[in-house]
This record gives C-alpha cells, sequence and structure tokens, in this order.
C-alpha cells in the first residue's frame, strides 16, 4: 500500500468551503435552513418531498405497493426536493425534517398533519398505518425489523464509504477505498448467506426489510451504483442476484423508480406524482418515442 497522504489535522478543525469536492455547494457543517420556502400541498392525505435516490425509491415503492393492494388512503403527491439544488435547506422542507434530507413525508388524513422523517421511519409507519409489509407475529416482526435496521446501519458504508471514494472524491485515496470495499463486499456476501436460505430477507414473505434494502443493494448487484459491478465482482452474490430481479420484476416497484426521478432516460422520470395516471402518460411518452 503507498501512503498518499502527508496531512496533519490542526488542533481545530476549520470549514474551508472550497474542501468538500463534488459536494461542496450544498455540504456544511451546520443544520437549520439557509433560506425561506414554503412547501406545495397537493390534494392527496399523504405528502411526499423527496428525489428518486436509492433511499428516496424506497418510500416511493412502499406506497405504490400499499395502492397495488388496494389502499386507498395511501394515495399521494410526490413534490421534488432536487438536493443538488439545496432544496433540503428550505424552512418548510426543514421543518419536516431538520436533517435535511430526502426522504420526507407528512401525514395530512388526521386533524393534525404528522411529519415523518428518515426512511426506516416513514417505513415502519406507512406498515403500521395500514397493517402491511410488517409482519404482526413476535419472530416474523423481529426478522422483519432487523433487516430494516440492518439496512440503515450498513447502507451508510456502502453510500458514504464505498461510494463516496470510490466514485465521487477528488483524489483516490487506497486506504479508505480499500476499507470501504471491504466492508461492502462482506455486506453483500451477509445478504447472499441470508438469501440461500430464505426467499425474502424477512422470511417466506416480501416486506419493508426487502423495501428498504433492494434499493442499495440490489441497485449494486445489477451494476448500477457507481460503476462498481466489475470492481466489486457483484456477480459471485448469485442470491442476491435472484432476490435482485425477483424484486425489480414487480409492477409497483417499476413504478416507485420513476417517481421523483432526475436522471436516467427522460421516459423513465416522473419528476412529480400527483396521481395514478401519470404513469400512463409516461408510458406514452415512452410508445411515441419509438
Ligand atoms: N438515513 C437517512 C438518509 C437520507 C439521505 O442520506 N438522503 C440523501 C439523499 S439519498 C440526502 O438527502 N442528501 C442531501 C444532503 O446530504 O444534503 C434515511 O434513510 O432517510
Amino acid at each position: 500500500m503507498s501512503a498518499t497522504n502527508d496531512y496533519t489535522p490542526p488542533k481545530v478543525w476549520i470549514w474551508d468551503k472550497e474542501s468538500g469536492g463534488r459536494f461542496a455547494n450544498i455540504n456544511r457543517p451546520i443544520a437549520g435552513p439557509t433560506h425561506d420556502k414554503e412547501l406545495p400541498i397537493g390534494r392527496h392525505p399523504l405528502q411526499l418531498y423527496s428525489q428518486g435516490t436509492p433511499n428516496g425509491v424506497k418510500v416511493t415503492i412502499m406506497l405504490e405497493e400499499l395502492l397495488a393492494l388496494g389502499h386507498d388512503g395511501a394515495e399521494y403527491d410526490a413534490w421534488l426536493i432536487n438536493i443538488n439544488d439545496g432544496d433540503q435547506f428550505g424552512s418548510g422542507f426543514v421543518a419536516v425534517n431538520p436533517n435535511s434530507k430526502i426522504p420526507a413525508l407528512v401525514d395530512r388524513s388526521g386533524p393534525k398533519p404528522i411529519r415523518v422523517f428518515e426512511s426506516g421511519s416513514i417505513l415502519v409507519y406507512l406498515a403500521e398505518k395500514f397493517g402491511a409489509f410488517l409482519p404482526t407475529e413476535t419472530a416474523a416482526r423481529a426478522e422483519c425489523l432487523s433487516w430494516l435496521f440492518w439496512q440503515m446501519g450498513s447502507a451508510p458504508y456502502l453510500g458514504g464509504g464505498f461510494g463516496h471514494f470510490y466514485a465521487y472524491a477528488p483524489t483516490k485515496i487506497e486506504y479508505a477505498i480499500d476499507r470501504f470495499a471491504m466492508e461492502t463486499k462482506r455486506q453483500l456476501d451477509v445478504l447472499d448467506r441470508r438469501l440461500a436460505e430464505s426467499e425474502y430477507l424477512g422470511g417466506s414473505e416480501y416486506t419493508i426489510a426487502d423495501i428498504a434494502v433492494w434499493p442499495w443493494y440490489g441497485g449494486l448487484v445489477k451494476g448500477r451504483q457507481y460503476d462498481a459491478a466489475e470492481f466489486l465482482q457483484v456477480q459471485e452474490y448469485k442470491n442476491v442476484l435472484r432476490w435482485a430481479n425477483q424484486i425489480e420484476e414487480r409492477p409497483a416497484v417499476r413504478r416507485g423508480r420513476m417517481v421523483n426521478r432526475t436522471s436516467g432516460e427522460l421516459s423513465t422520470q416522473l419528476r412529480e406524482r400527483h396521481d395514478a395516471s401519470d404513469f400512463e402518460m409516461k408510458t406514452q411518452d415512452k410508445l411515441a418515442a419509438k
């Protein structure tokens, strides 16, 4: 291993605005809003403020799955919060999520609006509200929640660790890439062993654990994350691939992936979703483009 860094930390860390690399324009060491901006409110009971990243997609998949099961109360407006433009620091968004990260949800179906932030908390909130995708039997519920919280603790090593240093950091630091590639492969092996013995993460049923883990680790083994499929030899994780393909085929997953999406082919981007028919319009766009 080569020593590539002769940096010695000073006694007190000082914020250098230029040092943030690709995310310098949005990253800062203080919380709170940077500007006044109210959030829009649509006509449905649930208002989602998000972007189609792996964390955002968890919630749109869940909402589309609930609607597919016939839960009309899960009708939602999905508003785009463009995190590259700093929309997450608007006063209205910060009032819904003091942590300034998408996704954030407001449930307006009751007498007082209820705010919910953190994707795991949103998934549990919706699962409990509609009685779906979270088993009620004690052992099955514990297994589902264990994998759900595994995702919350593990994905930051994949995204903030491996993805950041492999794909985004302005210099390639061997130590950091080695450390996080090792951890990412270990996590993929954890999933692969679980999915060798079980159809879904929680057991024989598809649950919010799969909905949370799939956008990150399913995306990784399908080669969609950080252009790292070859580097990480993702084809080795055969059970993860089997599970990823199975989930990808679900119609609600296909719809959920399109919502608040700002990259990829234009016909796959439904930047805002206010009605189930919005997807049909996109399908027509796709046919027209052929
Ligand atoms: N633990 C959070 C993570 C949310 C998160 O990191 N969101 C990212 C997008 S994927 C974000 O909003 N980043 C904007 C920023 O950091 O300023 C969750 O699961 O909801």
